[in-house]
């Protein structure tokens, strides 16, 4: 089985959009890999910068991880900060990458941009020397990305390649994968646009820990058109390929099939709600058992982080020897 590495930053709320695109393709894939989930707090500290956010969001991603499906005999779900060989071997990494190949990257560039007249902090800049730490410490073979990471995966292989032929070799060089082709939701009230935290409204948004009565709510109110026939067709009716698509993904049953099944935009609307809150309900329960539950979320975290630091120690130990680091006394 690959040894497959994913990981997600703790920086909002999971959404529809989050869950049918992505994790419910981490979780069918936990039996197909070895494969270990990061939840990467330090890479999320290049932007966050009021104290004490950091930690509730990290605690609330790892419960849903768990709720959707994450098994932790199975999968490795650890959180970045508690294995300090991330930000040790991020230093070593940080001394095989050029200052010109960082100052190449496009995530550098557009969100240093973006930040303006904000602070661009140098770890925004040094980035992908800790995502090649995380990435070369699990001896990862696959790294499911979406194209915008593709860049940082690239410059991984490139750092091992070199710190390989520096000093002998040392690490696996992973590849890019791409993950298997999830939904993509569309935003409710703007189905052109994906379904994303960064939208300005939270109208169109579907969170998981949303109550059934706000579900039904932003359902009924999806934008849809007004020529009141039910087919499937992104380009003139996005809005109604949107609920379609959601209600397939949740049914199995293909969009196309569904669409005969409907003269009305009401019914859709409604079955499509009814069909999300029947996939989250049980998964809103479980995380809130388990935010509930301190004691358990811990010792569930405390299996994964305790099975990675185990990898991680050896990958870095390795590299301490390859380099010829004086042996610590
Ligand atoms: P952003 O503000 O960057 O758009 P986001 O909430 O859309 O954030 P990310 O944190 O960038 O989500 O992505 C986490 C995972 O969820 C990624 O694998 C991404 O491809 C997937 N994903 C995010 N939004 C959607 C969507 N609307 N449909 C399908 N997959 C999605
Ligand atoms: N940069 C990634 C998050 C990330 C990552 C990783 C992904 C950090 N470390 C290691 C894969 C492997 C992002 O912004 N989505």
């Amino acid at each position: 089985m690959p040894r497959v590495l994913s990981c997600i930053q703790p920086t909002g709320s999971v959404h529809l959009g989050n869950y049918l695109g992505a994790l419910i393709n981490w979780v069918s894939g936990q039996h197909e890999g070895d494969v270990y989930h990061g939840i990467v707090d330090l890479h999320a500290l290049t932007i966050t910068e009021s104290p004490g956010i950091l930690g509730k969001q990290t605690l609330e991603l790892a419960a849903m991880l768990f709720a959707v499906g994450l098994d932790p005999d199975v999968a490795t779900v650890f959180v970045q900060s508690h294995i300090h060989e991330h930000t040790e071997l991020a230093w070593i990494m940080e001394c095989t990458v050029s200052f010109g190949e960082l100052s190449r990257m496009t995530q550098f560039k557009e969100k240093s941009a973006k930040r303006e007249t904000d602070f661009v902090s140098a770890g925004l800049f040094t980035y992908p020397a800790l995502q090649a730490a995380d990435i070369l410490l699990y001896d990862a073979q696959e790294v499911p990305v979406g194209d915008d990471q593709r860049q940082h995966i690239e410059i991984t292989r490139d750092i091992a390649v070199r710190f390989n032929h520096r000093f002998g070799d040392t690490f696996v060089l992973p590849k890019a994968v791409h993950p298997k082709a999830g939904a993509r939701v569309m935003d409710l009230q703007d189905p052109t646009s994906k379904m994303s935290k960064s939208s300005v409204t939270d109208n169109g948004l579907i969170y998981l820990l949303d109550d059934n009565a706000t579900i039904e709510k932003k359902f009924k109110r999806a934008v849809t058109d007004s020529d009141g026939v039910v087919s499937y067709d992104r380009e003139s009716k996005p809005g109604i390929a949107n609920l379609l698509d959601i209600l397939s993904a949740c049914t199995g049953t293909t969009a196309e099939q569904l669409a005969d099944k409907y003269s009305q935009y009401g019914p859709l609307k409604n079955d499509a709600g009814q069909a999300v809150i029947a996939l989250v309900e049980p998964i809103r329960t479980r995380f809130h058992e388990l935010m509930a539950d301190p004691g358990e979320l811990s010792r569930l975290l405390i299996i994964g982080n305790d099975r990675a630091r185990e990898v991680a120690a050896s990958t870095l130990s390795r590299a301490h020897k390859a380099i010829g680091l004086l042996p610590r006394i």
